[in-house]
């Protein structure tokens, strides 16, 4: 079995500067830089054969390159605090495709609305008023778009010490 999702890369120059906002939040669990990354689809555990029709499915999907542009930080409830994204048509519009290929596969459709983000912490007990303090003081956040040229499909191994991600295919946007 893998536990797989799709995602799309980002540049180390772009994994530095997120890296930069990650300190005053007591029972924040920073994510490694190495391991940011914007998720398009989670998928779950599939097994082999599964996961080789994913890949096709992926594999045909065509969609234009396009720019993507970090801006603003936010959080889900307790549980998380991102980076945000930019408005942006054209990852919509790729999202949209992988989650149709993915239901024409039979996966569960996602219900929730795709709310583009880059995990930045997960939180355990952190502080309301350090939180907060976060929240404003990178309100402003904001980094040069970046070219996206692929998309990935990639596995997620969960170990004590945290995910270890491995990628394992890319595909191309034209
Ligand atoms: O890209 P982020 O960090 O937001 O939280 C997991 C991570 O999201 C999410 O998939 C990404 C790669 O692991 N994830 C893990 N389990 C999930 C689930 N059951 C999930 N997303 C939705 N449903």
């Amino acid at each position: 079995m893998l536990r797989l999702f799709v995602a799309i890369a980002l540049p180390p120059q772009l994994k530095l500067k997120l890296s930069l906002l990650c300190s005053g939040v007591p029972g924040a669990r920073w994510v490694d830089p190495g391991n940011y990354h914007l998720t398009l689809r989670f998928i779950g555990e599939v097994d082999e054969g599964l996961a080789a029709d994913i890949d096709q499915a992926l594999a045909k999907i065509r969609a234009p390159r396009f720019a993507l542009a970090l801006a603003g930080v936010g959080r889900f409830g307790d549980r998380m605090l991102w980076a945000g994204v930019d408005k942006n048509p054209p990852l919509a519009h790729l999202r949209d495709k992988v989650e149709s290929a993915m239901v024409r596969l039979g996966l569960e459709p996602e219900t929730r609305r795709y709310a583009p983000h880059v995990t930045l912490a997960r939180l355990r007990n952190a502080g309301e008023g350090k939180l907060q303090s976060f929240l404003a003081e990178h309100a402003l956040f904001r980094a040069e778009s970046f070219p996206v040229a692929q998309f990935s499909l990639v596995a997620s191994y969960l170990t004590k010490g945290g995910a270890i991600y491995e990628d394992q295919a890319d595909y191309p946007l034209r």
